[in-house]
């Protein structure tokens, strides 16, 4: 319990007093609550020293307030708050972000209509209902709804293809701001989450007020939650919220630990300091008063005796235990297995493509443009698949330092056969297989049709094996163990598409494949240029799922992949 939350409870007893008819006692709650949010000292320290005389000494706290503050310390809880609840049981966090409904208006939406939530005050406003009441009208009536709007449109969970750039975007611009001496990205997002429900960034300064007001004054700022002297909260136009906070720099691992989270892995971390007689909270670990570590990430996990485990796999699972030393790192891909070109629906050409996929350092790229059965992309058949090989057979002559890997995304048919005659497919360099077609199977037909298309002796890797593509379509039915298992049985590799629209693999199954002793490879499915950079969104997903480096495919330098691929696919296997 900090200040903070002291604040917060007063703020809400000051809510519901405002409801209840009772201006002065809320106002008063109003104003300490506002000024112990920027308060300097530690409010139960003050109480613990000296009581609750000690409180009433503070300027604007009163009889009242004091014990108000007393018992919530005490007890974690304020009875009069929590019968005010029972008497007006209403979801206020909810109600209050719709714009132009406060306290009041909930107690009328409340007393006349049974108005709980979002969900009854939608209900009612479409029925016409709040026009009706005294104090609101046909303006209001429609002020309420289009806050719903925007309220729904907001409050999903964003992509991390989205939230990433953002908070890159706004990382980098705070790094320029004067006095700014690190910025870092915390979290779901820095632990690769694959949704986030906002943005939250640590800034260390000698200058707070410079951070605070660049930030809020930013041009892609929608309104400004919060401004605070070391933290302020913005909702953006694109709908997400950021959460700005300045560390001082003898505390920043320890509040970059705190919230990079997860919650769960904080619990863990508290109660092994516990454990050793320290306390550990987002300004360091301590023993006694005596800060013992908080600087670095390291200093603190160093000082509680366990070694650091990575952002991603701060869950709250196995992670203080076991070290994770193989874990495939960001700079250990040597190619890309699945890229599509102008051939078919990606829009650069084949050349443009290996050109980018050099520059960032790939000793090797697949092209995989899909195959007839897909009209609607210009698949290819036999044919064109054949002037393809030797217009890459041409291309590798003439550009350097990198290989180009014949292939092709091949359609798995409903009744799991390919649409590609096995003579040529014996021609690619590697082969993967994907559905694209027939997804609403039952489970077992699904699971048996993919489980086909893996016995064929070409298919080198089962392109992105559950189907689904993130907020438009949902993953087809399919027995994800018995595919898992049939990976490991036939030599067939798993692929973890790492655009950031599929994720998949994602990371539980992706960890049931690492248990069953599964291959993978990380590819993009790369469309464009710019797509071809994608593959960090795959590495996070395999690293969340501990995925070692040496079962991923696409790790192997060029020569030992070549040997792989010149295996016969029972008896392939990565070390
Ligand atoms: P999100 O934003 O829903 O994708 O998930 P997170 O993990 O980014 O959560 P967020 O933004 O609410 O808070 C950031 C981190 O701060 C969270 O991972 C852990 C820490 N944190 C926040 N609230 C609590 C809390 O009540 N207890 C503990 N132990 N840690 C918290
Ligand atoms: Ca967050
Ligand atoms: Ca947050
Ligand atoms: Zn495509």
């Amino acid at each position: 319990m900090n200040n903070k939350d002291i604040s917060d409870i007063l703020f809400a007893v000051a809510e519901y007093f405002t409801m209840f008819d009772e201006p002065f006692k809320a106002r008063a709650y109003e104003k300490v609550a506002e000024s112990l949010s920027s308060f300097d000292n530690d409010i139960r320290k003050i109480y613990k020293d000296g009581g609750r005389k000690s409180l009433e000494e503070i300027s604007g706290i009163g009889k009242g307030i004091a014990q108000t503050i007393e018992e919530y310390i005490q007890t974690g809880r304020v009875r009069e708050l929590e019968s005010m609840r029972k008497k007006m049981p209403v979801n206020m966090e909810e109600l209050r972000s719709i714009e132009g409904v406060g306290p009041k208006a909930i107690k009328t939406l409340y007393k006349k209509l049974k108005i709980k939530d979002v969900a009854t005050l939608k209900k009612a406003a479409l029925a016409g209902k709040i026009q009706k009441l005294e104090n609101f009208g046909v303006k209001s009536e429609q002020k309420i709804l289009k806050g719903i709007e925007f309220f729904e449109s907001s409050r999903g969970r964003f992509l991390l293809g989205e939230a990433l750039p953002i908070a890159r975007r706004i990382a980098d611009d705070l790094r320029n701001v004067s006095g700014v001496s690190r910025v870092e990205i915390a979290g779901s997002i820095r632990r690769w989450c694959e949704t986030s429900g906002d943005i939250d960034i640590l800034v260390e300064a000698s200058n707070a007020d410079a951070v605070m007001s660049t930030f809020t004054k930013r041009e892609d700022v929608a309104h400004i939650i919060a401004h605070g002297e070391t933290k302020s909260s913005v909702r953006l136009k694109d709908g997400i919220d950021v959460d700005v906070r300045v560390v001082a720099k003898k505390s920043f691992g320890a509040a970059l630990i705190y919230f990079t989270g997860s919650k769960d892995h904080n619990v863990l971390l508290r109660s092994l300091a516990i454990k050793k007689k320290l306390k550990l909270n987002e300004y360091g670990l301590y023993n006694g008063a005596r800060i013992i570590a908080g600087a670095t990430e390291e200093g603190v996990y160093k000082s509680l005796g366990i070694s650091i485990p990575p952002p991603e796999l701060r869950e709250g699972k196995n992670e203080l235990k076991k070290v994770f030393t193989k874990l495939i790192g960001f700079q250990d891909l040597r190619g890309d297995f699945q890229t599509q070109t102008d051939w078919t629906d990606g829009v650069d050409s084949i050349e443009a493509m290996v050109r980018t996929a050099k520059q960032l350092g790939h000793e090797y790229i697949a092209i995989t443009d899909h195959t007839k059965s897909l009209a609607m992309t210009g698949g290819s058949d036999e044919k064109k698949l054949r002037r393809q090989m030797r217009e890459i057979d041409v291309l590798n002559k003439k550009i350097s330092g990198i290989q180009i890997l014949k292939g092709a995304e091949v359609n798995i048919m409903r009744d799991g056969t390919l649409d590609i005659s096995d003579e040529v497919l014996g021609e690619l360099d590697i082969v993967g297989a994907a559905v694209h077609s027939h997804f609403n199977l039952s489970e077992s037909e699904q699971t048996e049709r993919i489980m086909r298309a893996m016995s064929n002796p070409h298919i080198d890797i089962l392109f992105h094996p559950t189907g689904r593509v993130l907020k438009k379509r949902d993953p087809y039915a399919l027995d994800i163990d018995k595919i898992v298992a049939h990976a490991v049985a036939t030599g067939t590799v798993l692929e973890i598409d790492a655009h950031p629209w599929r994720l998949d693999l994602k990371d539980d199954h992706i960890k049931r494949g690492v248990d069953a002793g599964a291959m993978f490879s990380i590819d993009t499915d790369a469309h464009s240029l710019a797509e071809l950079s994608y593959l960090e969104y795959g590495i996070g997903q395999a690293r969340r799922a501990g995925l070692s480096k040496n079962r991923v495919l696409n790790t192997l330098a060029l020569p030992a992949l070549q040997k792989f691929l010149a295996t016969p696919k029972q008896k392939r296997h990565l070390l």
